[in-house]
C-alpha cells in the first residue's frame, strides 16, 4: 500500500519530495499553524498488492469508503480520546512495572509499546520482523510472531494472539499447495518467510529449509489453547493445523536404522541458527517435530469417531504410524560430553574461537562467505538452548549447564533473537549476573539501536523476547503450565516486577520481590498459584496473598 498526504487537497508544489540515505522514499513540507487557524489535509491511498486473502480493489473500495464515512463523522479530539482509551487499556493489563531500572524499564515499555502497534489484527496479517517501523525484510513475517512474539499477546491480549492464529489458518490451503508442489503428497509446509502465504525466501538454504516453522506453528496454537482453554479455536482450527504440520514431518522424515537403532530421521533442514544449513537431525527440529506429532496424536484421540476426525481423514493408521515416528525421533547427545548436539554431525566441524576474532569483524555474516561459516562450530543464535527452553521437563539442571557452557562460547548473537534466550538459559542455569547481562542488551536492542541497524526498523521479534526474558526468565513463569507456576530469580539490583497474566478466564497481578511473592486475582473467579513447591489459591478478587520463597 502506498501513502500519500496532501494539504491543501491539490498537491503543494512547496512539498520536498526525497530520498534518504536509507533508500526510503519521503516527503516533508512545512506548515506553520497560527493558534486558532485550521488546515484541511488530504490522504491519499494505493493498494496494489496481489495478495490470496484480499481482493485489492474490493478492500480499497471498501476501505476507503468506510474511512470516507468514518472520518466525516469523527474530530481530532475524540480520536485523541479514542487513541487514549485504548492505550489505557493495554497499560492496564500488558505493562510490566520494574522497581529499581529506571532505563531497562524505559526500554521494555518502548518494547511493548511496538509491539502493540505492530500486531496484525485483521486475521490477514501477522507481525513483520521489522513491525511496521522499516522496510527490512520486506515486511515478511516469521517465526518471529509465533516463538518470540506470540506469547506477550496470548497471556495478556489473547484475542490478538488468536487473529494471529487465525492468519496461519487462512493460509494452511497455500501450504497445503506448497508441500504438494514441492512433491509431498499430504501435509502443510508453512512459508519460511512470507506476506501472503507463499513462499519469499530468495536464499533457499537458509531460508525455505527452515521447516521448523511449521512445528512452531503448532506449538503457538498449544500455547494459546493451554492458556485459553479456547476449545471452539481448537476444533474448527487449531487441531487442523497442528495434523496437517504433522503429516508433513511423516512426509519429509523416514524411518531408518542408525547406530544400530531403528530411528526416525529428518535430513536436509536447517535449524534456527543461520550459521549452519541443510544438515541432518537439527536437534531443536526433530524435538519440535516430536512436539508436532504428539499433538496431533493427542487430539486425533480426543476428537476421535467425531465430525472433526472424519472431516480430516484421519485413520488409526497414520495415528499409529505418528506415535512410532514421535517415539522412534532421532534426538542427537554426546553421552560423554552430556551435550545435546544441534545436529547430527556438529562434532565433525572446525572449531572457532570467538574470543581471537578482531571486534570489527562482527557480525561474522557481513565479513565471511556462508559457506566459509557453515564448516565452523559457530552459532548466529540460540538453537539447541530454545529446546532446552522450550522443554524443561526433563532436563536436569546439571544438562542445561552442560548446553549452555558448550554452546555460549560458539554463539556471536548476530541474531537480535539470541540474547533474551540466552538470558532465559542463564537464568535457569543459576547464572545470575551472565543472565542480567544478556538481558539489558536484549531489551535496549533498538532504543539504543545496538546491532547498528534501527534504520531498517526495529526488531520485531527482539522485543518479544524480551518480554519472555522478564516473565519466564527472572519471575520463572513456567510456559504452557495448567496453573500459574513460578519460580523467580530476581536480578539483585530490582526491588519487584509486576505484570499481570490471563489463564483461562483468570486474570492475576503478580509482584515478585526478591523474597515473596504477591498475587491478586483482578478478574475470574479463583486460580492456584505454585511458587516453586509452594501452592497459594486465590479466590477473591483484589485480595493479595503472599507467599515466600
Ligand atoms: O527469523 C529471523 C531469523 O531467526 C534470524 N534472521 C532474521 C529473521 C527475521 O527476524
Amino acid at each position: 500500500m502506498t501513502f500519500q498526504a496532501n494539504e491543501n487537497v491539490a498537491p503543494d508544489p512547496k512539498i520536498d519530495y526525497f530520498k534518504d540515505e536509507n533508500n526510503q522514499y519521503g516527503y516533508r513540507s512545512k506548515y506553520h499553524a497560527k493558534k486558532g487557524s485550521e488546515k484541511n489535509f488530504e490522504f491519499l491511498f494505493a493498494i496494489g498488492d496481489i495478495h490470496p486473502l484480499v481482493n485489492a480493489r474490493v478492500y480499497a473500495d471498501q476501505y476507503l469508503s468506510a474511512l470516507d464515512n468514518y472520518i466525516r463523522g469523527t474530530s481530532f479530539q475524540s480520536e485523541l480520546m479514542a487513541s487514549a482509551q485504548v492505550w489505557q487499556t493495554f497499560w492496564l493489563h500488558s505493562d510490566v512495572k520494574i522497581d529499581g531500572d529506571p532505563q531497562i524499564q524505559l526500554c521494555l515499555r518502548f518494547n511493548l509499546f511496538e509491539l502493540n502497534q505492530s500486531a496484525g489484527r485483521d486475521e490477514n496479517t501477522s507481525i513483520p520482523a521489522k513491525g511496521l517501523t522499516g522496510n527490512g525484510y520486506g515486511g515478511h513475517f516469521f517465526w518471529d510472531t509465533e516463538m518470540f512474539m506470540l506469547a506477550f499477546f496470548t497471556y495478556t491480549q489473547p484475542q490478538i494472539a488468536k487473529k494471529l492464529l487465525m492468519f496461519r489458518y487462512h493460509t494452511l490451503n497455500i501450504a497445503k499447495q506448497q508441500a504438494s508442489e514441492f512433491g509431498l503428497p499430504k501435509g502443510a509446509m508453512y512459508a519460511w518467510r512470507t506476506i501472503n502465504g507463499y513462499e519469499s525466501s530468495s536464499y533457499w538454504l537458509a531460508g525455505m529449509a527452515q521447516f521448523h516453522i511449521n512445528a512452531d506453528i503448532a506449538f503457538a496454537i498449544e500455547q494459546y489453547y493451554t492458556i485459553t482453554g479456547d476449545d471452539d479455536f481448537l476444533k474448527k482450527y487449531g487441531f487442523e493445523i497442528i495434523l496437517e504440520t504433522a503429516r508433513f514431518w511423516m512426509q519429509y522424515g523416514n524411518f531408518t536404522e542408525l547406530d544400530g537403532k531403528h530411528v526416525f530421521v529428518i535430513n536436509k533442514v536447517t535449524g534456527p541458527d543461520e550459521y549452519s544449513a541443510l544438515v541432518d537431525n537439527n536437534y531443536y527440529t526433530n524435538v519440535m517435530a516430536q512436539f508436532n506429532l504428539r499433538l496431533a496424536i493427542k487430539y486425533a484421540e480426543k476428537f476421535k469417531a467425531t465430525d472433526i476426525t472424519s472431516r480430516l481423514n484421519v485413520s488409526d493408521k497414520e495415528i499409529d504410524r505418528m506415535k512410532q515416528a514421535a517415539e522412534l525421533m532421532y534426538l542427537p547427545y554426546d553421552k560423554e560430553k552430556n551435550v545435546k548436539l544441534q545436529f547430527q554431525d556438529f562434532e565433525q566441524l572446525l572449531p572457532m574461537h570467538l574470543d581471537q576474532i578482531d571486534q570489527s569483524l562482527f557480525p561474522l555474516l557481513l565479513h565471511y562467505h556462508p559457506l566459509m561459516l557453515y564448516r565452523y562450530q559457530v552459532n548466529k543464535q540460540a538453537d539447541t538452548i530454545m529446546a532446552d527452553i522450550l522443554f524443561p521437563k526433563g532436563n536436569t539442571k546439571e544438562q542445561l549447564i552442560a548446553d549452555y557452557d558448550f554452546y555460549e562460547p560458539i554463539t556471536t548473537h548476530d541474531s537480535s533473537l539470541s540474547k533474551a534466550m540466552y538470558a532465559i538459559a542463564a537464568s535457569r542455569a543459576g547464572k545470575k549476573e551472565q543472565s542480567y547481562d544478556f538481558f539489558s542488551q536484549a531489551v535496549k536492542t533498538d532504543l539504543l539501536d545496538l546491532h547498528h541497524n534501527t534504520q531498517n526498523g526495529i526488531h520485531a521479534g527482539s522485543l518479544g523476547a524480551a518480554w519472555q526474558g522478564v516473565v519466564y526468565g527472572f519471575a520463572g513463569v513456567v510456559n504452557n503450565a495448567e496453573h500459574f507456576s513460578l519460580e523467580p530469580k530476581l536480578p539483585s539490583a530490582w526491588n519487584s516486577i509486576k505484570f499481570k497474566l490471563r489463564l483461562h478466564n483468570n486474570e492475576c497481578l503478580f509482584t515478585i520481590y526478591q523474597n515473596e511473592v504477591h498475587v491478586e486475582l483482578t478478574s475470574g473467579k479463583a486460580c492456584e498459584v505454585y511458587v516453586y513447591d509452594k501452592k497459594v489459591r486465590v479466590t477473591s478478587q483484589h485480595v493479595k496473598e503472599v507467599c515466600e520463597y
